[in-house]
């Protein structure tokens, strides 16, 4: 990404005049856009239009000027500097920066700034941060799912070795592609005492929040759902008093402790009963093996919301599903954390926590050798034909780190095909901002 973009003239008498910049914070020294007007002024073509790449201090700088234009305007120059400059993307900068400067210097000058400031998120990727809270009554389960879908660790460990009961508020904050996720998880032995009006907690817990995330679990619904509406309740009158909206959505947790041939009709009964009361989404989850496809999931569709990153990475990985079947994708980020995955329907979801396992487990030596050893891809075939392909994806600014695909249907050669694609397809999303149709 840019270090900075900035638009200057050359005035003859007292040399350059910063019309301005983005970010305010970028330096823009008197002999960096001296070096710049000097690059242009003694290249030897004139009225023409002028891309010139320039080195500065370990700084590379893009600079557009319209040589046509001098005679009547003087020079007026638009710059991009960088530290380190992506050998791939440098033909779309140019390309954008041209464009941008062209359209730019045709404004009056007067229109100019409105114009920069709405246009320059072309060059700088926006990180919007967005806030979680995470409630509900004690060993329901919240700093579990926290582990696992933000920190990476394995379900089964959680299930046998239970955590401390959480004390307090403890804010973490998480990348998640485009995004910060600030998650507060909180005490469910604390939650009464932080639902109650004078509590001074309650500000830091609900303030900003954009989501509240309720977490109640099946035995807790079986035996007490009283204490579920109450708080329900409590929450919403508390968010009625923030300006801002903030969304609840509710998760009905531990659903493998509902036996399996009822289980769906028992969800049905469950959300009907809510409903009456209620409107807030729900999803039904487990940290077991089996069912954890869809912890990951409810999690996509809250991130979703904010994160086109998600979406579109979820779109390009969908379209690839629905044409294969028996096979699943998911794409990973630094943490090793799952950020989306998509599964066709006819997917066997017991291999589901044995294959996240073992790659969890392969991840880093792969991230090794494959950087080391420029190694593209790694697959893995079992004797039960399910091939799998792990490909490191070098996006590593970008928050992302390994693209994954598992299938019963496959041959090791396809999935080589097919991971191409979506390589290609990635890439032109984050490299061309290209969004999937
Ligand atoms: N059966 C089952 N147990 C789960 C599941 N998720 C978490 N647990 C168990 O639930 C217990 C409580 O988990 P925690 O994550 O510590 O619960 P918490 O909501 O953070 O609890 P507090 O910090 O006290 O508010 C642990 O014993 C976990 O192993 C699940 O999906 N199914
Ligand atoms: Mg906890």
């Amino acid at each position: 990404m840019p270090q900075g973009i900035a638009v200057f003239s050359w005035d003859q008498k007292i040399g350059s005049v910063l019309d301005f910049k983005y970010p305010e914070s970028a330096k823009i020294s008197h002999s960096l856009t001296q070096k710049i007007y000097m690059s242009h002024a003694f290249n030897e073509e004139f009225n023409k239009e002028e891309l010139l790449e320039v080195n500065f201090n370990n700084q590379t700088i893009l600079s557009y000027c319209d040589k046509k234009r001098v005679p009547e305007f003087g020079y007026e120059v638009i710059i991009l500097i960088f530290d380190e400059v992506d050998k791939e993307n440098l033909y779309k900068l140019k390309v954008d920066l041209l464009e941008f400067g062209k359209a730019l210097f045709e404004k009056p000058k007067e229109e100019r700034k409105e114009f920069f400031s709405n246009n320059i998120d072309k060059f700088f990727r926006k990180s919007t941060a967005k806030k979680i809270l995470l409630l509900g009554r004690a060993g329901t389960g919240k700093t579990s799912i926290k582990q696992i879908i933000f920190e990476g660790k394995d379900p089964k460990t959680l299930l046998y070795n239970p955590l401390e009961p959480t004390r307090g508020i403890t804010p973490s904050v998480y990348s998640w592609l485009d995004l910060k996720l600030g998650l507060f998880d909180t005490s469910g032995q604390e939650l009464e005492d932080l639902l109650c009006e004078e509590n001074l907690d309650q500000i830091l817990a609900f303030e900003n929040s954009d989501v509240i995330l309720y977490l109640f679990d099946y035995p807790l619904w079986n035996s007490k759902r009283d204490i579920i509406f109450n708080d329900l309740e409590k929450i919403n009158s508390i968010i009625k008093k923030e300006k801002n909206y903030i969304q609840i959505v509710l998760f009905l947790h531990k659903i493998d402790l509902i036996e399996e041939s009822n289980r769906d009709k028992e969800l049905e009964d469950i959300v009907n009963n809510i409903r009456k009361r209620f409107d807030f989404s729900i999803y039904f989850t487990s940290i077991f093996p089996i069912l954890i496809y869809n912890l990951y999931n409810a999690f996509y569709n809250i991130v979703s919301n904010f994160s086109e990153d998600t979406i579109n990475l979820k779109k390009i990985i969908d379209e690839m599903i629905s044409d294969n079947s028996k096979t699943m994708c998911y794409i990973t980020n630094k943490n090793d954390s799952i950020i989306v995955q998509s599964m066709s329907k006819d997917f066997n979801t017991l291999l589901i926590n044995h294959i996240y396992k073992m790659i969890a487990q392969l991840t880093q030596s792969f991230e090794n050798i494959a950087i080391n050893d420029n190694i593209d891809h790694l697959i893995i075939s079992s004797s039960k034909s399910i091939n799998t392909i792990l490909n490191y994806l070098n996006l590593q600014k970008f928050n992302i780190k390994n693209l994954i695909i598992i299938s019963e249907s496959l041959s090791a050669n396809k999935l080589i095909i097919l991971i191409g694609k979506l390589r290609l397809n990635i890439n032109r999303h984050y490299y061309l901002g290209k969004k999937p149709e």
